[in-house]
């Protein structure tokens, strides 16, 4: 819940980035595993080197289904998977890793008696600092929360999730 929240935070800060849902750490982190699987350092994923790696991982692929998945990801149509397009995977990857609903009970879990669709700003804090992977100290929590757009003291997760879930 926090690293979703983080998103909307710091959204219109990172306008200007190609991939605004990404951590400098996160494309690092691509690159590494890109650079794995680009074997002969071409700068892009081929069939072949793609059926290596689904070798290494000891996934059983026949030849067609190498082409589908790299037709799938490979949006300029040159046949290979280059960087950008490796990374626009992996955003799906990283944004799937909880579903709207999800996250909608998530919030409905912390927030209450409080109208439908909405969590006190104070419950919302206190859900940062116990839920999820990445928990919160109480500090960033507070940090975090005023920097999102709450009224009269509520935050509309609704609202919110609807938006966010249906960005991808
Ligand atoms: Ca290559
Ligand atoms: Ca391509």
């Amino acid at each position: 819940m926090a690293m979703e929240l983080r998103r909307v935070a710091s959204s219109s800060s990172d306008a200007g980035r190609k991939h605004p849902n990404l951590s400098d750490e996160d494309l690092q982190e691509f690159q590494e595993i890109f650079n794995l699987v680009d074997t002969d350092r071409g700068g892009s994923i081929g069939t072949e080197e793609l059926a290596r790696l689904m070798d290494t991982l000891g996934i059983r692929t026949s030849p067609e289904e190498l082409k589908l998945m790299v037709s799938e990801i490979d949006e300029n149509g040159n046949g290979e998977i280059d960087f950008e397009e490796f990374v626009q995977v992996m955003c799906r990857k990283v944004n799937t890793d909880y579903t709207a609903d999800e996250v909608r009970k998530a919030f409905k879990v912390f927030a209450g008696s409080a109208p439908d669709g909405c969590i006190r700003v104070k419950d919302l804090e206190h859900a940062l600092q116990v839920y999820g992977r990445e928990k919160l100290t109480a500090e960033e929590a507070k940090n975090l929360v005023a920097q999102i757009e709450c009224v009269d003291g509520f935050f509309r997760y609704d609202e919110y999730v609807t938006m966010m879930m249906s960005e991808h």
